[in-house]
């Protein structure tokens, strides 16, 4: 799968999707500002991997949205696939976060509602620490420092991902288990010998996204 800008012209994103099963390739329009009534017009929108944001065992595309140029709203946009259409259907949560903010991919919740199933997460920087909020939650949990890089990841295997970050300096995973809310401390892996420059915990690059500025 590739995204593409500027498609024939056009200053859309579009989804280039090669299907496994049958080998075909399609471009899927993915791009919240073309749906009728849309209330995006920035093109500032951040795609995620793959994931199955309604538990259906297909994988959607997942985008992490700015609304308008001049607003910091942010809202998650859900395109769900379908190889035998022509246009896939996008659907729009409620605006969750601001602009700056780091959209992590997981399952955050076990009851979750329509639309959204598996919550949504953001981390916001601040000047002393990371605070992640859960959506329709404003009291945001302090977790990391400044530096520090939220993962999507899930620790203690109880299927709910754990509020985790990776911390450069010690190249250490500092996590708090979903299942019991307890700390953990745990190495990450060292870059191969005599590698240099940024060390990136992987599920940083895997599961977080945020809008490159335009
Ligand atoms: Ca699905
Ligand atoms: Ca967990």
């Amino acid at each position: 799968m590739a995204f593409l800008e500027n498609w024939l012209g056009q200053s859309r994103w579009y989804a280039r999707i090669r299907f496994s099963g049958s080998d075909a390739t399609r471009d899927f329009l993915v791009d919240p500002r073309a749906q009728p009534g849309s209330a995006y017009s920035s093109p500032e929108i951040a795609f995620g991997p793959a994931q199955d944001s309604d538990l259906d065992g297909r994988d959607e595309v997942t985008q992490y949205a700015r609304l308008t140029p001049a607003s910091t709203a942010m809202a998650m946009v859900v395109w769900v696939i379908d190889p035998d259409r022509p246009l896939p259907q996008g659907f729009g949560t409620s605006p969750w976060g601001q602009y700056g903010d780091i959209m992590v991919l997981g399952r955050w919740v076990d009851a979750p509602g329509p639309g959204n199933r598996l919550s949504q997460m953001v981390v916001r920087s601040t000047p002393s620490g990371l605070d992640w909020y859960l959506f329709g939650n404003p009291t945001p949990v302090r977790w990391g420092l400044p530096g520090d890089q939220p993962i999507s990841i899930d620790i203690d295997g109880d299927v709910r991902h754990d509020i985790a970050v990776f911390r450069p300096s010690t190249r250490r995973i500092l996590a708090l288990r979903s299942s019991d809310g307890l700390p953990v401390d745990l190495p990450a892996h060292a870059p191969p010998a005599g590698a240099s420059g940024q060390v990136w915990a992987l599920g940083y690059v895997q599961g977080t996204v945020v809008p490159f500025p335009f």
